[in-house]
C-alpha cells in the first residue's frame, strides 16, 4: 500500500549516511491509510484529496449555515476574528477538564450542524469516508467518558496567526485515550476565488518559542528557514497535515467566504482513529 515509491527522494545528507526531508505536499483523488500514517509519521507535509466533498453538498451545508447562529474564538485573543459553530477544546485551554459550558454548547452545536446537509450531518458524511479510507472504526475521542465534540464549522477570512495545535501538550489529559498523533482535516465547503491559502511548516513547537508569540501566534521569523507545504484549497478539498507543525492561513484577497468543515484526527494505541475539534 506503501505510496513511498512514487516520492521524489533527495538525499540532502552533508555526509555519506543518506537523509531525507520529506516534507511533500500531495494532491490525490484516493486517500488511503497510507497517506493518513505518513502525516501522522511526520513524513509528509501535507496532503489535498479534491472532490471530497461535492460541490452540491458543499453548497448545501454553506447555505444551511444562514440559519445557524455561529460565535467566534475569544475576541480578545483571536485577531482577526475567526467565527465558528461549536465549541474548541481550544476554548477551555487553562481548565482542569471540560466544563459543563463546553457540554451544553456540544448539544446545541449537533444539533445545528445535524441537519445542514439536506437534512443529514455532514460529520456523519466525512466519517463514513474516512472510516472507508481507514478500514475501521472512526469514533469521537472521550473525555472522562463522554464523547467530545467534533465538526466544526469555521469561517476564516482574514487569516488566522502561525500556530501549532496539540492537545496532549496544550491541554494535557482531556482526551482519555492519548492519541499518537494529530491530523488536522479541514474540508473546504466554501473558498474565495483567491487568497486563503494555508502553509504548513516542517518544524514543531520546542519550549524556547515562547519568547516569540505574537498573540496567540508566534512570530514567522522562527519559521524562516524551514521547509513548507503551501496548500491551495478549492471547494469541496479536504486537506490533511500534521497541526503540531507550525501552520498559518493567509487572508482572502478577492469575494468570497472560506468556510470548513474541520477537526482534529487522532491515531490511538489501539489503531481506531478518534476525532474532536
Ligand atoms: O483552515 C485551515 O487551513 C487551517 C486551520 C487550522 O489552523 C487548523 O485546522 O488547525
Ligand atoms: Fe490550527
Amino acid at each position: 500500500m506503501s505510496t513511498i515509491q512514487n516520492q521524489q527522494l533527495e538525499n540532502v545528507a552533508s555526509t555519506a549516511t543518506p537523509v531525507y526531508t520529506l516534507f511533500e505536499s500531495v494532491v490525490t483523488e484516493t486517500l488511503d491509510r497510507d497517506i493518513l500514517a505518513r502525516i501522522g509519521a511526520g513524513t509528509l507535509g501535507a496532503a489535498r484529496v479534491p472532490g471530497f466533498f461535492t460541490t452540491e453538498q458543499c453548497d448545501a451545508v454553506t447555505k444551511g449555515l444562514d440559519t445557524c447562529d455561529m460565535g467566534s474564538y475569544d475576541e480578545q485573543l483571536v485577531q482577526p476574528r475567526i467565527a465558528k459553530l461549536g465549541p474548541a477544546t481550544y476554548d477551555y485551554y487553562g481548565n482542569v477538564e471540560l466544563p459543563p459550558a463546553y457540554w451544553e454548547h456540544t448539544e446545541q452545536s449537533d444539533a445545528s450542524r445535524s441537519g445542514l446537509l439536506h437534512g443529514g450531518d455532514p460529520l456523519d458524511e466525512a466519517i463514513r469516508k474516512l472510516e472507508k479510507v481507514w478500514g475501521g472504526r472512526v469514533a469521537r475521542a472521550t473525555s472522562k467518558g463522554r464523547p467530545m465534540f467534533a465538526g466544526m464549522i469555521r469561517e476564516i477570512n482574514a487569516g488566522a496567526k502561525m500556530h501549532f495545535d496539540e492537545v496532549v501538550r496544550e491541554f494535557p489529559g482531556v482526551v482519555d485515550d492519548t492519541p499518537v498523533c494529530q491530523i488536522a482535516f479541514n474540508c473546504h465547503l466554501s473558498m474565495p476565488s483567491s487568497g486563503g491559502e494555508s502553509l504548513v511548516f516542517r518544524r514543531a513547537w520546542k519550549p524556547s518559542d515562547e519568547q516569540h508569540r505574537d498573540g496567540y501566534g508566534y512570530a514567522e521569523s522562527i519559521v524562516a528557514d524551514e521547509p513548507y507545504a503551501r496548500v491551495e484549497a478549492a471547494q469541496g478539498d479536504a486537506i490533511f497535515f500534521d497541526p503540531r507543525n507550525y501552520h498559518l492561513v493567509r487572508p482572502n484577497t478577492s469575494e468570497g467566504r472560506r468556510v470548513t468543515l474541520s477537526f482534529f484526527i487522532g491515531i490511538t494505541s489501539s489503531g481506531e482513529l478518534s476525532i474532536w475539534s
